[in-house]
């Protein structure tokens, strides 16, 4: 407590974005006045902007501050706004959920959920999709197939786990591959930094000179889209040379597995003799130059001592006569073969001997970790992209390692998220599921708004009534925001919670207003991004008083669940309660969180390296992969029609795929997040808009004067699917092919006098409008935002600019 007048000093963390940077947030007089860092926090030592700037979002006079209801019809360009009570507002949500339920089934309802690692959501996500489990929607849009399904899925097919974050403390060489921390995740970008004052290597994969790209060893600027052979490349240098931990690759992959050359399949047992396992799979024992038999569900070779080949062809007597074989190993290391550095730099556009340099760096690694990210999950290859890029890691013998990537010791936390209520039936019914059983739609009913606007606008599989938004501006963030908007005109009842009257809220029958985090309280355990962070729980109080009538998100799904009568399913109302179910697991108690100094308490966890070898004397559990071995060979992806191994394929989009196309869009478009803004959101934030104050495109001055486009000058930037308006800067850090723009204009900054813009219009600046949700990644629907055509054109031609 401090006296009157006194500033007060709340120790919390910035929710704003997956950083979740340590801060203290400073209070006068019941006004939110600073935030600053807090350097004895696992993620205090630095603030960007946006945290610094949380006083002018908090106290913005763009927030919507009252529960709205519409009056006028959906096609209206003015919807009516009516000013509403927050009772009303959730019975009227209630009724329309239940009027759509009762007549269509809780299919027909479908949630859209805005990103955890670019919002404040990560307060309240977990009750949001148990809200939508308990009522049975199978449906929630959540940008995983634009920004995650590399990273959480992919990664698995090869390793069994979501990637873990880089030991970057313990790391002699650190990869950034499509991730640009320096913008987006501060705390790993000053875990960086402080790698980099100790010489740690440094190598950047980026068609942008941005960030750390800076400060790299080896900053590679390849084509957008053709990392999976650049990936291959890397590989083949590795094995060529024999840089590659060949002891890792024998023991804890599947390489050293036998694949037929007739089907390419791997061996089984079945093929050896009659009653065969079709489950245990076959290698070539060196030490006896025989076959030796693979029980995944020991884990274990059926000779302790075999040595298993990883390279040769061999012939196996079986029961349908002579198997010609070879390690899928040897299988890779052909693929690799084929993306030479001399081959591969033409199609990455990049110089051979860069590739094989950047490739020494990685292979010379004693302690090497990545860290990849959205610049990988926007293309129509992603999946088999990012199985390149988890084979070549998987060659460095560093995961789990000191130094690699490394699942720390976590708390334990309880199960809140409430997956069981969904039943099994409803479950089946996820849009999109039965093209991608492996994509997000598959396990979590993660759905892409392809698939949504398809239910809603084609009544394919079956229709979609009623949205139920927090925070997704679909409009804005995904691509054909043009179909996105007949979708949402078309929708029986839509609710959107909300800071802001977006572009998407807009369509809304019923607008919640939400609050910042500054106003509400949160509980996070984990802060991810080292041992420490991983060990720590902290609460978050709020530190000043809703402004309006704004509530949290979590308040909103509590109260809707009561509305719907499933209150049992929500500790009754408790929040409380549902915070103490969370805790419980990990042995912290809720108040004693609470009183702790600055709600923070860190377990003494350790980490635990290599854990898939098994701790002293216990039986190695290998990796959660069906053949408990990372998996060079997937036989998942190959079960599913795909390529077992990392194929490389050229972007849908792209120069190589459509030459036709590329006559007349002979750019390649790709885009890297903002520092100052994050997607859509705080271009009302005078402090941050002053940086950056309208939508630009990047392009080498070479490509502009060719065009006869001077640095700020205003263009259109035109792909085969539409257009849009940008202001040109000429950077010369940019291949000449390539464009790079920024996307998620729409809101203006009235302390600034910048209007905002039209972002159903190819005259407004809403980039994602000239994206189709076409051309996605066959297993994770990926859509490319970050490969695609393009041409621009000078808007006012040169000599007709007058005074300019
Ligand atoms: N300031 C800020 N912070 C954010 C966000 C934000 O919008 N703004 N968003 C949050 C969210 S939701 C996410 S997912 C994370 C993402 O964080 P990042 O992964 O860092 O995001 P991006 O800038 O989209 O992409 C990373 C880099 O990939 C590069 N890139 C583009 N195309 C390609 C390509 O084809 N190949 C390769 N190798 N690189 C390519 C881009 O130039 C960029 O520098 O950031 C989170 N934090
Ligand atoms: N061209 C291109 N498009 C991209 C990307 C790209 O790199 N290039 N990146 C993609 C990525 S990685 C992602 S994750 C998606 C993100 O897509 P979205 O999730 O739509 O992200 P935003 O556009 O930032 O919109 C977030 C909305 O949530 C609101 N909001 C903020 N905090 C809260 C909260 O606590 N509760 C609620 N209810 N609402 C809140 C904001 O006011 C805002 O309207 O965009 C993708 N779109
Ligand atoms: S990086 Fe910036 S916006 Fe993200 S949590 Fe840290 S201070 Fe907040
Ligand atoms: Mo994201």
């Amino acid at each position: 407590m401090s006296a009157a007048g006194e500033p007060r000093r709340v120790h919390g963390y910035c929710a704003l974005c997956w950083s979740s940077c340590g801060c203290v947030s400073v209070v006068e007089d019941g006004r939110l006045v600073a935030v600053e860092p807090d350097p004895d926090h696992p993620t205090g030592q630095a603030l960007c902007a946006k945290g610094r700037a949380a006083p002018e979002h908090v106290y913005s006079d763009a927030r919507e501050l009252y529960p709205l209801k519409r009056t006028r019809p959906k096609g209206d360009p003015d919807p009516g706004w009516q000013r509403i009570s927050w009772d009303e507002a959730l019975d009227l949500t209630a009724n329309g959920l239940r009027r759509v339920i009762e007549r269509a089934g809780a299919e027909a309802v479908a949630f859209a959920i805005t990103t955890t690692a670019g919002t404040a959501m990560q307060d309240g996500y977990l009750f949001i999709e148990r809200l939508r489990h308990a009522i049975g929607s199978p449906n929630a849009a959540v940008s995983m197939e634009l920004c995650g399904f590399a990273k959480m899925f992919v990664h698995g097919f090869t390793f069994g786990t979501p990637q873990p974050p880089p030991d970057v403390a313990h790391s002699d060489c650190i990869v950034l591959w499509g991730h640009n921390p320096s913008h987006t995740w501060l705390a790993l970008a000053t875990r960086i930094n402080a790698a980099l004052r100790r010489g740690t290597r440094l190598i950047v994969i980026d068609p942008a000179r941005v960030g750390l790209a800076t400060k790299a060893d080896h900053w590679l600027r390849l084509r957008p889209g053709s990392d999976g052979a650049l990936a291959l490349s890397f590989a083949h240098v590795l094995i060529e040379e024999q840089r590659f931990d060949a002891e890792f690759v024998r023991t804890w992959t599947n390489g050293p597995f036998l694949v037929g050359d007739d089907d390419g399949r791997c061996v089984s047992e079945a093929d050896l003799y009659e009653g065969g396992d079709p489950a245990v799979r076959v290698g070539w024992d060196e030490v006896r130059g025989q076959a030796v038999t693979y029980d995944p569900g020991a884990g274990q070779w059926a000779r302790a001592d075999a040595r298993p080949a990883l390279f040769g062809r061999y012939m196996l007597q079986g029961v349908r006569g002579t198997i010609a074989c070879r390690p899928a190993f040897d299988l890779y290391a052909a693929l690799c073969a084929r993306y030479e550095p001399a081959r591969a730099a033409a199609m990455t556009w990049l110089d051979a001997t860069q590739i094989e340099a950047a490739a020494r760096a990685i292979g010379s690694g004693k302690a090497v970790s990545f860290s990849t990210w959205a610049g990988l999950e926007m293309h129509s290859n992603t999946t088999q992209t990012a199985r390149a890029i988890g084979c070549l890691f998987a060659l460095t013998g560093c995961f789990d390692a000191r130094g690699g990537n490394v699942a720390f010791d976590k708390l334990v936390v309880g199960d809140v998220l409430g997956a069981d209520l969904l039943p099994a039936e409803q479950r089946a019914k996820t849009l999109g599921r039965t093209e991608r059983p492996l994509g997000p739609e598959g396990i979590f009913g993660w759905i892409n708004t392809d698939a949504l606007y398809r239910a809603v606008l084609e009544r394919e599989p079956y229709g979609v009534d009623a949205l139920v938004g927090f925070g997704l501006n679909m409009l804005v963030s995904h691509a054909d925001g043009e179909r996105g908007a007949r979708a949402l005109a078309a929708l029986d009842f839509m609710v959107q919670a909300d800071l802001f009257m977006t572009p998407t809220a807009h369509y809304a029958d019923v607008f919640l207003p939400v609050s910042t985090p500054w106003e509400r309280d949160a509980l996070k355990t984990d802060f991810v991004v080292d041992q420490w962070a991983s060990a720590t729980a902290q609460w978050r109080p709020a530190v000043i008083e809703p402004r309006g009538e704004a509530r949290s998100d979590v308040w909103i799904a509590f109260e809707l669940a009561r509305r719907l009568g499933l209150s049992e399913h929500f500790w009754n109302g408790d929040e409380d309660a549902a915070w103490r179910a969370l805790l419980a697991p990990s042995g912290i108690d809720l108040d004693a969180l609470k009183r702790a100094p600055q709600g923070r308490v860190t377990r003494p966890l350790a980490t635990r390296y290599r854990k898939y070898a098994g701790a002293d004397g216990t039986a190695a559990p290998g990796f959660a992969t069906p053949s408990r071995r990372v998996e060079l060979f997937s036989e998942t992806l190959q079960a599913h029609g795909q390529a077992p191994l990392p194929e490389y394929v050229e972007p849908l989009m792209g120069p190589a795929a459509r030459p036709d196309l590329a006559a007349r869009f002979p750019l390649v478009l790709t885009d890297t997040k903002s520092s100052h803004f994050i997607h859509s959101q705080y271009r009302h934030v005078a402090a941050l808009r002053r940086h950056e104050r309208e939508p630009r495109v990047h392009l080498h001055p070479d490509t502009a004067q060719a065009r006869g486009i001077g640095d700020g000058d205003d263009v259109e930037l035109s792909t085969p699917h539409g257009s849009v308006r940008l202001r040109a800067t000429l950077n010369a850090a940019l291949d000449p092919r390539v464009a790079r723009a920024s996307y998620g204009w729409w809101q203006g900054c009235a302390p600034l006098g910048l209007a905002g813009y039209d972002a159903e219009n190819d005259a407004g600046a809403n980039l994602n409008r000239t994206i189709a949700n076409t051309d996605a990644d066959p297993v994770g629907g990926c859509v490319p935002h970050k490969s695609y055509l393009c041409e621009v054109r000078a808007l006012v031609p040169r000599g007709a600019r007058g005074g300019r």
